[in-house]
């Protein structure tokens, strides 16, 4: 490999740290380093790392040094599989993805698989190799597939093979219909001679390691796209090691003997800490599952006795009705993020639990949560303060501060913050003096804690009132005929803009005008009367991201 080394002078990363990737692909599209966000990494202890860091090893590697090898890491519906045989699988991989895939440390390889554990295995195979993971959910189409491949420049793809067919498709052909030539497919989980595990059995256990520099680019992670076409965002092996130390020392406070289990796939980096770093940082287990709906993942909880649980509030919500027939009493903890968690769903978890949701809001370009309090300091209806670690604030149009209870932009910054892959104008627009602009409106009070009201493009100004959809969400979600809803602003010439419903309606409820009446009036009495849907509109169902997060654009533009 060393025959391949480009110059000594080009081989720092931005950040001044000499790089171990040969194929420097990622490290030339980050932004210019006056672009970045401003970076801290005093604001808690354990955050200064060395320069040469490799995060799976660190973790990985790491846990075996810690003495946690027999411990079981993860399980699946169909396996167990302990910190050492993990070990085991990724460094027999990461012989096969150099030896007969050609992986040098910089190319990036793309993953494509439901959560399990070879998953894991192979996340943690391509990083040991110094590779860049990229990851993606089951659901993306071969044109999605094109996309991501064309803009972080895939060499190599491993998809599980009940889903190899897409992307061998998309390895053919750019976006613009172009051969693309030098990517390849790797498939696990078929019998064939040259599948992955074919391959693997014959390769030695233990592995020589790529020292990566703690800035070289670990992961790219791509934006749910809830207004468009994802964004890349690059994280670099230091940035992995950090959210493993802000959100879950201070807020999640997880033991080892915790079983982890939750819904968001790896490619969501919700998932990715909360299923796979979290756990392993501290030698506990995590239970993977491949279909995660609500009744699975109920049935899950039961099963292996879970008691750390992150999914998405939708999900807490739609697990309540299950709760009569299956039992959740093993559960501890139970964080949500992806979407404002709405106080009705708060308070009837809380009231057929006992438990408190950890609410935190997380974002692709942060890595994961910023914002987030342990529930002994849980304010309902709050997202939480800020984690430790990180620093937040809400700025006017000028990045100014505004006053404690008054809505603006929330501002943040910390040890991880936004680089997009290639995409200048959208790194402009995230970061600003510094500041990572997530592009949500926040009101502050004056303990310190966050309270979201909506998306800054998403905020609704009606006759002057600015108006925030997913608090008269949180009202019609109160009211038993409603069973899912969007609440956005439409074109109205009067008022500027008109408050308008979107709602699936609770089995045996009738879409009649007196039912619209009923919905009307009950928000009505709970909030200020301008902020009533002045228009209602049932639906079989809302449109949203594959990570389940509403699409209002396409509400507000159907
Ligand atoms: C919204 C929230 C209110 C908010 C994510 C935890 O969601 C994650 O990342 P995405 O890039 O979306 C980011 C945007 O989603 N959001 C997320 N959490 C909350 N809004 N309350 C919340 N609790 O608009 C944010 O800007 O998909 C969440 C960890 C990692 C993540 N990537």
């Amino acid at each position: 490999m060393s025959g391949h080394l480009p110059p000594v002078a080009a081989r720092r990363s931005p950040g001044g740290l000499p790089t171990a990737h040969h194929d420097t692909f990622a490290r030339d599209h980050l932004p210019p380093h006056a672009l970045w966000p401003e970076l801290n990494f005093s604001g808690v202890p354990d955050l200064a790392y060395p320069d040469q860091l490799n995060c799976a090893v660190e973790l990985l590697d790491g846990a075996i040094a810690r003495g946690w090898g027999a411990r079981v890491a993860f399980r699946s519906p169909s396996e167990v599989v302990t910190y050492q045989a993990l070990l085991e699988r990724a460094n027999r991989i990461a012989h096969v993805l150099v030896e007969d895939y050609g992986l040098v440390p910089g190319h990036r390889v793309l993953l494509r698989g439901p959560n399990s554990p070879m998953m894991v295995a192979l996340w943690f195979a391509v990083l040991k190799a110094g590779g860049v993971v990229v990851c993606t959910v089951p659901l993306l189409r071969t044109r999605e597939l094109v996309f991501t491949a064309d803009k972080a420049r895939i060499q190599l793809a491993i998809t599980d093979a009940r889903l190899a067919g897409e992307v061998e498709a998309a390895m053919q052909t750019h976006a613009d219909g172009a051969p693309r030539t030098g990517a390849r497919v790797l498939r696990y989980g078929d019998a064939g001679a040259d599948s992955l595990e074919a391959r693997m059995t014959s390769r030695p256990v233990a592995f020589d390691n790529v020292a990566t520099s703690a800035d070289d680019v670990a992961l790219i992670a791509f934006t749910s796209g809830t207004t468009g076409e994802g964004k890349g965002t690059m994280h670099f092996h230091r940035d992995v090691l950090a959210i493993c130390v802000c959100f879950p020392t201070y807020v999640l406070q997880a033991r080892s003997d915790d079983v982890f289990i939750g819904s968001p796939p790896f490619a969501f980096t919700f998932g990715l800490g909360g299923l796979v770093l979290f756990p392993m940082r501290i030698g506990a287990s995590s239970v993977l599952l491949e279909q995660a709906t609500p009744p699975f993942l109920a049935q899950a909880i039961q099963e292996h006795q879970a008691s750390v649980v992150f999914t998405a509030p939708t999900a807490y919500r739609a697990l309540l009705p299950l709760l009569k027939d299956v039992s959740v009493a093993s559960l501890r903890k139970c964080v949500s993020a992806g979407e404002a968690l709405p106080r009705p769903t708060f308070d009837a978890w809380k009231a057929a639990t006992g438990l408190t949701i950890i609410d935190g809001i997380g974002a692709t370009e942060m890595l994961h949560i910023f914002i987030s309090s342990p529930e002994d300091q849980v304010r309902p209806g709050a997202t939480g303060r800020v984690v430790p670690g990180y620093q937040a604030r809400v700025v006017d149009d000028a990045m100014r501060d505004v006053a404690d209870g008054e809505i603006g932009r929330l501002a943040v910054r910390g040890p991880t913050g936004c680089r997009y892959l290639g995409n200048l104008e959208r790194q402009q627009a995230y970061v600003r003096d510094g500041w990572n602009l997530t592009g949500d409106s926040y009101k502050r009070d004056a303990d310190g804690y966050f309270w979201y009201q909506a998306r800054t493009d998403d905020m609704i100004i009606s006759s002057g009132y600015n108006i925030s959809g997913p608090e008269v969400e949180g009202v019609l979600l109160e009211h038993a005929a409603v069973l899912e809803c969007g609440v956005v602003g439409v074109p109205d010439e009067e008022r500027g803009q008109r408050v308008k419903a979107f709602v699936v309606l609770a089995p045996g409820t009738k879409r009649s005008a007196d039912t619209v009446k009923l919905l009307q009036d009950w928000v009505k009495q709970q909030l200020a009367p301008y902020k009533y849907p002045r228009a209602v509109e049932f639906v079989d169902a809302l449109p949203r991201t594959n990570t389940g997060k509403l699409q209002r654009f396409r509400l507000r533009d159907p």
